[in-house]
């Protein structure tokens, strides 16, 4: 059966899934979710509760959470590019990057355009201040790690880069990525090359007035 993809493209978390998709060339039908209350969306809420998005369902079943999804791939329809190393400490290394990129830059982020879509009065200066000097420690740790590495994780691009490619794109267009860290800069130019990720972008272009700050004039 073929897997079913309840995404949007222009998520940052839906991209992080496309680009194992991707990098596999693994079929999947994708169930398109919104605008509005679509069949696709009572689905997702039926399947998931929490109605977080992606979620795959597989053969019946209903995989949810990003990194479990694209591990779930790697065991269930692997490919030639092995996104979770054999290696178990290679797997922590990977898993650990994962975890940054989801937590200290996808998530202070998204705080930071949640709240840009509230009424004023509703606003939460203080968690957006936090979320902003996140990213600013989140940068500089990663430029310091990434010295010398091409990938996150090291050599072999991995669930680690599933899940930095759309974090730090929308992050830069959020809170810009300071010039000092250039290391940062440049694996995210990087990331924008890899074809599978390159694809992901271009099939969310058209959606780019969605973005309630404003999409800049470049990427
Ligand atoms: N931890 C979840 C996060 C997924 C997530 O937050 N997805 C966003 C779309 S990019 C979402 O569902 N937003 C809807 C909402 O927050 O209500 C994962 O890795 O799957």
């Amino acid at each position: 059966m073929t897997i079913e993809l309840y995404a949007h493209p222009f998520s940052a978390y839906c991209q992080k899934v496309l680009i194992a998709l991707y990098e596999n060339a693994t079929p999947f039908e994708l169930r398109m979710l919104g605008p509005g209350e679509t069949p696709e969306m009572a689905e997702l809420a039926a399947r998931w509760p929490l109605k977080r998005f992606p979620i795959i369902v597989d053969d019946g079943v209903t995989v949810i959470e990003t990194s479990i999804i694209i591990e779930h791939l790697g065991l269930n329809h692997p490919g030639p590019v092995r996104l979770i190393p054999d290696d178990p400490r290679a797997a922590l290394e990977v898993r650990l990057m994962d975890r940054f990129f989801d937590n200290y830059i996808a998530t202070p982020q998204g705080r930071i355009v949640f709240d840009s879509i509230r009424a004023p009065a509703d606003r939460d200066k203080l968690g957006v201040a936090q979320a902003r000097a996140m990213l600013d420690t989140a940068y500089g740790w990663l430029d310091k790690t990434m010295a010398g590495r091409h990938w996150a994780a090291g050599g072999t691009f991995s669930l680690a880069d599933c899940a930095a490619a759309p974090a730090l794109f929308y992050a830069d267009w959020t809170h810009p990525i300071g010039q000092a860290f250039q290391n940062v800069h440049a694996y995210r130019r990087r990331l924008l090359e890899r074809p599978s990720f390159a694809r992901a972008v271009d099939e969310a272009r058209p959606y780019r007035k969605l973005f309630p700050l404003g999409a800049p004039d470049r990427d």
